[in-house]
């Protein structure tokens, strides 16, 4: 056994898990964690932001592009609380976030002396957020903590785990067990839901696959399963880019809806099915297959007619090998699919100016570039239009649509991938929350591009005040600073574009400047709701 500090064995155990950096905002109750991290600094880099979300965020935007599982450390309290945000946005995504966070001394925790950064009950504030949390009591425990912290994280449905360590026991040292390599955790696919899962499909005459998030990583499976099927591929947030776009059977929100009316047997593959279920409707024609790599998914809703539960990618392999004894003979979809999409553009037309610049980014934006998405006008179009060609490529936030969140997490999805440019949208509402970050990027040369669409509002709250509440405005008009200067003011690259052609100019400087952020502010008026494609009436029950 070595000795060694607890925050040292913290730092060997994140290593020996395949963390290579830690993103972090210091404080005295984590300085020994600070100081391992030093003695560290040439196997865990050590990216400290300007406010803790931004950290967090951060983190966040580094799991979803690399799909590993990434590390932030904060100090207690209001730390922790500022981080508030994106650690329940990382458990909304199923994201595999560890927060290591700072605590009060030991044997004062829970007895309110009125320590610095004390909170009451913070480990059930860490409880409430995550699903694995626990707390390092001495040096020994480390190893031990952080694999089972990991190991959650990454079992069953993956998302954020939070351990807390004391701010007298970082620093003290004691003998500590060797870190083991993490054992791998045995795929176990059961045969028999693989047959009866290739019989209904097989034997389906209008299937629809719905991915999400969970689809990711499978996508040659899902191409694959889909050409052998002929079934459309649904993705809208967290589901785009496994099947590429360019492919006539990739469909967005409206279309599957459509098809959702039609479908006899639906494949959800690592999605909740939430809107479809609980709004589109079901009823006994419809049977509906479930891949889903937590246990008590698929029955959350409806029991399926069939579950199937474990990573997407072998489950996928195993219908693949399965399913074609039992498919029927199809013909080919493509020339139906390619005339709704036409149709379904023509509708979509109605949002012009959001399309117009979608159609400019598309255009510069390379196709293993990622888009990072954000709660505003342009953000809501690109769910339903902009084209995703790879998986990992359209990060969106999910179901908590949590405004503020997109640049500080594209500057996490940057500092991952520094291989491909990444692009940030943004209303002025929403990058305002962590525009400060534009410091952090500055300081560690992360080389993002990022648009803020400037309207003067929180425009999607503006215009539903106008439409449904006789345009009584309240609390939607903002007041905004210079964004060409106020990112210049940072030595950021900024430019001022008016229009999707001299978008296109700005980003092919952006994106090809790999040695300092670029921020592009567009000034916009109004844009048409897109709403009326994203609140669907349901098509099928009661
Ligand atoms: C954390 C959070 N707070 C508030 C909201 C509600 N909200 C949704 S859109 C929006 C306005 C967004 O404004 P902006 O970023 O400027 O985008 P725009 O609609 O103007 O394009 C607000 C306040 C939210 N989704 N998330
Ligand atoms: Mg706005």
């Amino acid at each position: 056994m070595n000795r060694m500090t607890t925050a040292e064995a913290t730092v060997a155990a994140l290593f020996a898990h395949g963390i290579d950096t830690i993103y972090a905002l210091p404080g005295i109750h984590n300085d020994p964690l600070f100081d391992a991290l030093f003695q560290a600094s040439d196997r865990i880099r050590t990216v400290h932001a300007r406010h803790e979300q931004g950290a967090a965020y951060m983190a966040l935007g580094a799991a979803l592009a690399s799909g590993r599982t990434q590390a932030y450390t904060v100090v207690p309290g209001p730390g922790l609380l500022n981080t508030g945000a994106a650690l329940l946005t990382a458990y909304g995504m199923n994201a595999p976030v560890l927060a290591l966070i700072g605590q009060i001394p030991q044997q004062q925790i829970g007895r309110g002396f009125g320590h610095l950064h004390e909170m009451r009950d913070q480990s059930g504030e860490d409880t409430g957020l995550v699903d694995f949390s626990d707390r390092i009591r001495a040096p020994h425990e480390a190893p031990a903590l952080v694999a089972a912290a990991i190991r959650a994280m990454r079992t069953g449905r993956p998302g954020p785990a939070a351990l807390e360590c004391a701010i007298d026991v970082w620093g003290r040292s004691g003998p500590v067990p060797p870190v083991g390599p993490p054992t791998p955790e045995p795929v176990l696919i059961d045969e028999d839901a693989v047959l009866a899962a290739s019989k209904r499909l097989g034997a389906a005459a209008r299937p629809l696959i719905v991915c999400g998030a969970g689809a990711q990583d499978a996508s040659e499976e899902v191409t694959q399963l889909s050409a052998l099927l002929q079934a459309p591929v649904a993705g809208y947030r967290r589901g785009r880019g496994v099947l590429d776009s360019r492919d006539p059977l990739s469909v967005t929100l409206p279309l599957a809806h459509e098809l959702w009316a039609e479908a006899d047997v639906v494949l959800g593959v690592g999605t909740r099915l939430h809107v479809q279920q609980t709004q589109w409707g079901l009823d006994k024609d419809l049977a509906v297959i479930r891949i889903d790599a937590d246990p008590e998914e698929p029955e959350r809703y409806r029991r399926p007619a069939v579950a199937l539960i474990g990573d997407a990618k072998p489950i996928l392999r195993r219908l693949l090998d399965v399913l074609p004894a039992h498919n029927r003979a199809r013909p080919s979809r493509h020339a139906e699919m390619q005339e709704r999409q036409a149709k379904l553009r023509a509708r979509l037309a109605k949002l012009g100016p959001q399309l117009a610049f979608l159609e400019a980014i598309r255009a510069e934006l390379p196709e293993d570039g990622i888009f990072v998405d954000e709660v505003t006008q342009v953000g809501f179009a690109s769910r339903l239009a902009l084209p995703v060609y790879k998986p990992r490529t359209f990060i969106s936030p999910g179901h908590q649509d949590n405004l503020g969140w997109g640049f500080a997490t594209a500057l996490g999805v940057q500092h991952a991938r520094p291989d491909v440019p990444v692009l940030s949208i943004s209303g002025d509402g929403g990058f305002l929350y962590t525009a400060n970050e534009l410091a952090t990027a500055m300081h560690h040369r992360i080389p993002l591009t990022t648009i803020v669409f400037a309207d003067g509002a929180f425009g999607n709250v503006r215009r539903i005040q106008q439409e449904q509440y006789g345009n009584r405005l309240i609390a939607c008009d903002i007041t905004n600073p210079d964004f060409v200067r106020f990112a210049e003011s940072f030595g950021a690259a900024a430019e001022r574009v008016r229009t999707p052609e001299a978008l296109r100019g700005a980003l092919r400087r952006g994106l090809a400047r790999r040695d300092l952020p670029t921020v592009i502010e567009v000034p916009v008026g109004s844009m048409p709701s897109p709403w009326e494609f994203i609140v669907l009436p349901r098509v099928r029950g009661n």
